[in-house]
């Protein structure tokens, strides 16, 4: 590494002086414009993180749900996962270092991760439809040069296609090829595969309509839908020709206001879903023939997938062992649902899929969702092999369900929640079940809730334990937070302090959404 042109380099990226950036729940994120140097600083980084790993690392720009002024950027690790805890702490110092520090810190992070400095270096790009995603990638770009690695571009990817993209090329092809092509076509040959046995397919229980928030989804799902015109009519809307990015639309949104988006046309009982900016979360919706509007959210998908995937494995007689993994947002009537009625094992961790992605990786089969729509199936080594042995050797009914494990394997994305691979599963089991949108909303009713946001001068003063559940800090929180929840039935709060916003996050739920509202609104006067 040439420290010199490095350091010469660095200085075209200047650090805005006084500013300290956090890498989050999802990397680095604020205001785009305060970036450029965090997105160089990211592509020295990355070297560092591939020599170190002998592998190649994804860098994704993106700012997913967030306004599209803002932007982001976060690494991926070799098998497609979120960067390592040790690796988020260095980026956090690196991207923090004074302009004369640079030379320093990297050379402290190559000294305490071991890092050979002569091994080569190989990382990929991705990035999404911001106006100032281009720019910055070009600046990441800049860092990965500067420092000797070797690079591929992608250009316009959503968040999902790259952790595939990292995850292929580390694999040797085993996983699928590392191009776009190679992903619509591992997911659409699962999916057609997977629906050929729908007793309805063809005639219109196959057709939904899509809000992509006016990103990448769109111009992804667009590309992809002509790999699959049979199996499954779409209707695109909010593509990005007229709206703004997450701007009153996308999941997010959907999800926080409990309102359809704009731009879409719903007829009553039509099945609609949201991506977010940068297709990595899916919620579905529909309003009900008297007018109401019905959220299907992550805990209820996590549902359908669960039930889904428990029979085949019934049918199979495998005892594979399966885990849902929830975060403290997961609506309590979907634990109780899970737990209670299906009999599954429901875990819950800290908000943030590495939290939820990592927990799933313990079971042969791991569901996780955030109740927000981001999630995705692991299945473990043994599980697949099982699985596919199985489908070889068993006969009739036993081997279609096995058939079926197979292919839904193939459509769920193995390295990180995706919008369009949750589509398809979600479309195929609807189909092969025969559920209409209601039915699968009937199969429990969400307990009302509530979220807000409260700014206070300092939202890490707040620090909490069980998985996110209970606040240890400040003092007194906790109990005040006990004693306003005795006061509703059914009910259940907390508070934590966001990881990608500068706010305080409250989340209440009660009997009625009365109650959830009026618990929200005391327990945010308690955290002000
Ligand atoms: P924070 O801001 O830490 O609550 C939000 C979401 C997470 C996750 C991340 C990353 C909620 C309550 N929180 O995190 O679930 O998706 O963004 O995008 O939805
Ligand atoms: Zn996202």
């Amino acid at each position: 590494m040439d420290l010199d042109a490095i350091t010469k380099h660095s200085a075209l990226h200047a650090k805005p002086s006084g500013l300290i950036l956090q890498y989050g729940t999802a990397g680095f994120r604020t205001k785009a414009e305060h970036l450029d140097h965090v997105m160089f600083r990211m592509g020295l980084l990355a070297v560092l993180r591939s020599k170190q790993t002998k592998s190649t690392i994804g860098v994704m720009v993106t700012a997913s749900h967030n306004p599209e002024e803002d932007n982001g950027v976060k690494l991926v690790d070799p098998l497609g996962e979120m960067l390592a805890p040790s690796w988020e702490e260095h980026a956090t110092c690196l991207a923090n270092a004074e302009e004369q520090d640079v030379q320093r810190v990297l050379l402290d992070i190559s000294e305490k991760a071991a890092v050979d400095l002569q091994q080569d270096a190989f990382v990929v790009i991705g990035r999404d439809t911001r106006p100032s995603s281009e720019k910055l990638s070009q600046s990441v770009i800049d860092g990965i040069t500067v420092s000797g690695g070797q690079f591929h571009d992608y250009g316009l990817l959503t968040t999902p296609q790259l952790h595939y993209m990292v995850y292929c090329r580390n694999t040797q092809g085993q996983y699928g090829q590392a191009t776009t092509e190679g992903y619509y076509q591992k997911l659409s040959k699962a999916f057609v595969e997977l629906t050929k046995q729908a007793f309805c397919s063809g005639d219109k229980c196959l057709s939904l309509k899509v809000d992509c928030a006016n990103g990448i989804g769109a111009l992804k799902l667009r590309e992809m839908k002509n790999y699959f015109s049979e199996g499954l009519s779409i209707q695109l809307f909010n593509v990005g020709t007229t709206g703004k990015l997450n701007h009153l639309c996308g999941a997010d949104f959907v999800k926080s206001h409990q309102k359809p988006p704009q731009g879409i046309e719903m007829e009553p009982n039509e099945r609609c879903c949201s991506f977010d900016g940068d297709a990595d979360r899916i919620v579905y919706y529909y309003y009900d023939a008297d007018g109401h509007f019905h959220l299907i959210d992550g805990d209820k998908i996590a549902t359908l997938i669960s039930s889904f995937l428990k029979e085949l494995l019934l049918e199979i007689g495998e005892s594979l062992n399966i885990g849902v993994v929830q975060t403290a947002y997961a609506n309590g009537s979907s634990t109780r649902y899970l737990e209670e009625v299906m009999k599954v094992p429901v875990y819950c961790t800290k908000t943030g899929v590495k939290h939820l992605h990592h927990k799933a990786q313990e079971f042969d089969i791991g569901i996780y969702f955030e109740a927000n729509g981001h999630g995705t199936v692991l299945f473990s080594k043994t599980a697949e092999m099982k699985i596919k042995q199985l489908s070889e050797e068993l006969e009739d009914k036993k081997r279609k369900a096995a058939k079926m494990l197979e292919n839904i394997i193939d459509l769920f994305n193995q390295a990180a929640g995706d919008a369009i691979s949750d589509m398809l599963v979600i479309e195929a089991i609807l189909a092969l079940k025969g559920l209409t949108v209601q039915q699968w909303d009937a199969l429990y009713t969400d307990l009302p809730n509530r979220q807000l946001k409260v700014k206070v001068a300092d939202r890490q003063v707040i620090s909490t334990t069980d998985a996110e559940r209970k606040a240890v800090t400040p003092p007194g929180l906790q109990e005040a937070i006990d004693n306003l929840v005795k006061k509703y039935k059914l009910s259940r709060a907390f508070v934590r302090p966001s990881g990608t916003e500068d706010i305080v996050r409250v989340y209440a739920e009660a009997d009625s959404q009365e109650s959830a509202d009026s618990l929200a609104h005391e327990v945010s006067v308690a955290v002000f």
